[in-house]
């Protein structure tokens, strides 16, 4: 068999932007204080003013030429920058929260699939938006635009089919940058760049690939899947995947996020008294919570359905699956057992019927089976 087919077919027809304000907190300070953009600022306590302590939470791009970074100690950053050019000043949250409350009104705006990572990244999926704009790039130049006008702050984005590309994307011309990769290019764009600059490839990682003679994206591309599998097992498989431009996940919107259950109900006139179609309805619900599920990369762990009968008694009773599960059948199982285990409501008529699939476990990566190959 082919290799190549233990991946799964790639999908280049959605539209993602990943945008990333630049030197977020850093800028924002430097809009409050134009007096200090000479200078080389950093967001955190000064550690002269207390006993040494004090972490770098950003910092703008004049103190990056000396090499300061986030999650740098403060008292390195001292050592690193020049008296005169230096300042510090202490994070101010509400502030940037705020800020970042007002960017994503405006995506909202263009959509609402929208996931935010961290208070100045997020993802859109704009395959379907709001405006009805026919080009991804514009909608990011517009919003980009709109971010500078509206709130005075420069991003970043990448514009492409999935978030893995649009997140390299975004990364690869900071600041102010505006990166777009199309399918036919992702291969060759992936190729040139060094793993390092793959999200998700942490300092272990990179240290092992080094170890195989993998430098860069294209190095990565000429791994046999088989040896990355085996090797890092299910990161492996998804590294096989992102070097040749694959990222099926989906944007998770943030109401999804905090989403605590998926579940369907439906009410019947005339009321339900046959078993059999009870049943029947449930199969369908369970069948589409699977569906809404796996959508998500989400898997429940308890299963609640509800009842209600043509005086309005209404039930709801729940019972933990035995594990995690996005399976209809599993669902249907419980769903069939709590059935049954009520009284009175086929003889009185059900009137309202639900399945509701809740406690997620949220799974990012999907099960693979692949090791028998
Ligand atoms: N942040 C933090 N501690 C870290 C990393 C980040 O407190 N270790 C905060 C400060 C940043 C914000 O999160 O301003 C966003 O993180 P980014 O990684 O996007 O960094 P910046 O926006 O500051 O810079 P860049 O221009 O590289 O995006
Ligand atoms: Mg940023």
């Amino acid at each position: 068999m082919n290799r190549e087919n233990l991946l799964p077919q790639n999908d280049i027809h959605r539209r993602i932007i990943h945008l990333d304000m630049d030197a977020f907190y850093a800028s924002v300070e430097t809009k409050r204080h134009p007096e200090y953009r000479k200078m080389a600022l950093i967001v955190g306590q000064d550690p002269r003013k207390n006993n040494g302590h004090g972490v770098v939470a950003t910092c703008n791009y004049e103190a990056r030429k000396y090499g300061v970074h986030s999650a740098m100690a403060g008292i390195q950053a001292v050592r690193l920058v020049p008296k005169e050019k230096l300042v510090f000043v202490k994070p101010d949250f509400a502030t940037y929260r705020a800020v970042s409350a007002k960017i994503h009104s405006f995506m909202h705006e263009i959509t609402d699939q929208v996931e935010s990572v961290a208070l100045d990244e997020a993802y859109l999926d704009v395959t379907h938006n709001k405006v009805g704009q026919e080009s991804t790039v514009q909608l990011a130049l517009d919003l980009q635009k709109k971010i500078r006008r509206e709130v005075g702050l420069n991003s970043s984005f990448g514009v492409s089919y999935n978030k893995f590309l649009a997140k390299m994307g975004s990364e690869y011309a900071k600041p102010f940058g505006r990166t777009v990769i199309l399918p036919s290019e992702a291969k060759r764009f992936l190729g040139m760049q060094k793993i390092e600059k793959f999200p998700g490839i942490g300092p272990k990682t990179q240290e092992e690939l080094h170890k195989m003679g993998v430098y860069t994206g294209a190095d990565l591309q000429k791994v046999d899947v088989l040896v990355l599998l085996k090797k890092f097992k299910k990161m492996g498989y998804f590294l096989a995947q992102h070097a040749r431009g694959i990222d099926l996940r989906p944007v998770i919107t943030d109401s999804e996020v905090n989403r605590k259950s998926i579940g369907i109900e439906r009410t019947y006139e005339p009321a339900i008294y046959s078993r059999d179609e009870a049943l029947s309805k449930m199969r369908n619900y369970c069948n589409y919570l699977e569906t809404k599920l796996k959508k998500r990369n989400f898997r429940a762990t308890t299963v609640v359905l509800k009842l209600r009968d043509n005086d309005f008694v209404t039930v709801t009773k729940r019972r933990k699956l035995h594990h995690p599960s996005d399976d209809q059948l599993d669902f249907y199982d419980v769903a069939k057992d709590l059935f049954d285990s009520t009284n009175g409501f086929l003889e009185k008529g059900i009137r309202l019927l639900g399945v509701t699939a809740t406690d997620f476990e949220k799974e990012n990566y999907q099960p693979i089976n692949l090791f028998d190959y």
